[in-house]
């Protein structure tokens, strides 16, 4: 009976868990009723009279220790649960927070809004899905016109296709404003084009409106002057080229000096010293009309611009398609300033 104690203490000793499963096995084996310790007691009846305060104490002792060693295994295993583990070192620096960054397209148009809101431009919004009127019969676009083709623009129906410009929103909001009015339309565009290194089926713009009384051309020229020259820089000079637009007369599209060489001549400016920017010029008296302004009170200038282009210009890229292709390896080299 002796050694069957010691043993049993020693065993109790020993013994190692790793789990709370197992702390479990060590009460069963050892303090359940049919445990090893019950078996003992079971034998003590049996353990001749002389003997029985010296074993029975030693008994005690046993089943003691077993109970204490238990309770010390359920608590480590409890304590582990909703506390660190021993592998945890509280004093180790921090995981590094790697920020994501704006796509450059979002960060020029961003700034664009920025340039035109601080003198007095605020942005319209409207739908990508436009009737045939918002998007090209108030816009003075004749009925044969070759954007009313269904190779260059995507129609839902006969009457219905994707915005190929955002003028539509500019039809918008003259119909319901009474002049006058200053605010910039920027989103997505469809064109049916075939996918290049120059052409997408869609794109992003900023279009302009400023309809007031005596809005000249020369308000035009010195507006676009001020936004060359915020956006490329205090340098940059813009020249103007005759152009035709449905919805405006007259009509000119606009070149900056080459942001790269500085109009000494390079690749980007095919050694012209110039690049195209955007289009732009005086709201054509029929769709003033056509939007229930009244053409002999009014005037206005607008002005359209893709913002892939202008981040092309600004960030040198040249392929198109980078923009719509979610490589990390290049939008993770634009940082906004804003
Ligand atoms: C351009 C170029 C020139 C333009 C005209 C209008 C509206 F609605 F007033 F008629 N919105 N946008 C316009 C004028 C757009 O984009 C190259």
């Amino acid at each position: 009976m002796r050694e069957k104690i010691e043993s049993l203490l020693e065993e109790i000793k020993t013994f190692k868990a790793e789990s709370k499963d197992q702390a479990e096995e060590f009460r069963l084996q050892l303090l359940s009723k049919k445990g090893k310790i019950s078996v003992l007691f079971d034998e003590f009846r049996t353990v001749p009279n002389e003997l029985k305060k010296e074993i029975g104490q030693r008994l005690n002792e046993l089943r003691a220790h077993a109970q204490e060693k238990l309770d010390i295994l359920k608590a480590s295993f409890e304590d582990r649960e909703d506390s660190p583990s021993d592998l945890t070192d509280l004093t180790l620096p921090a995981e590094p927070f790697i920020p994501g960054t704006h796509h450059p397209l979002s960060i020029i148009r961003d700034e664009i809004i920025d340039i035109f809101s601080r003198i007095g431009f605020t942005v319209a919004d409207g739908p990508e899905i436009e009737d045939d009127w918002h998007n090209f019969s108030a816009l003075n676009f004749p009925k044969d016109h070759p954007a009313r083709d269904m190779q260059d623009t995507f129609f839902i129906s006969d009457e219905i296709a994707l915005r190929t410009h955002t003028s539509s929103v500019q039809v918008r909001l003259m119909e319901t404003t009474t002049p006058p009015l200053r605010s910039i339309m920027p989103g997505t565009v469809y064109r049916n084009e075939a996918i290049s290194a120059r052409a997408h089926c869609f794109f992003h713009q900023v279009e302009g409106l400023y309809i007031d009384k005596d809005v000249s051309f020369a308000d035009l020229k010195q507006t676009m002057l001020y936004f060359a020259q915020e956006m490329f820089g205090k340098q940059t000079q813009i020249r103007l080229r005759p152009s035709y637009f449905p919805f405006t007369e007259p009509s000119a599209e606009m070149d900056i000096s080459c942001t790269i060489c500085g109009g000494k001549g390079c690749n980007i400016c095919k050694h012209t010293g110039w690049v195209e920017i955007l289009g732009c010029g005086m709201v054509d008296p029929n769709v003033l009309e056509n939007c229930k302004i009244d053409p002999l009170i009014y005037s206005g200038f607008a002005f359209g611009m893709g913002i892939e282009r202008v981040a092309m210009l600004r960030y040198q890229v040249n392929d198109l398609r980078l923009f719509s292709e979610n490589d990390v390896r290049f939008l993770a080299q634009f940082r906004s300033a804003i």
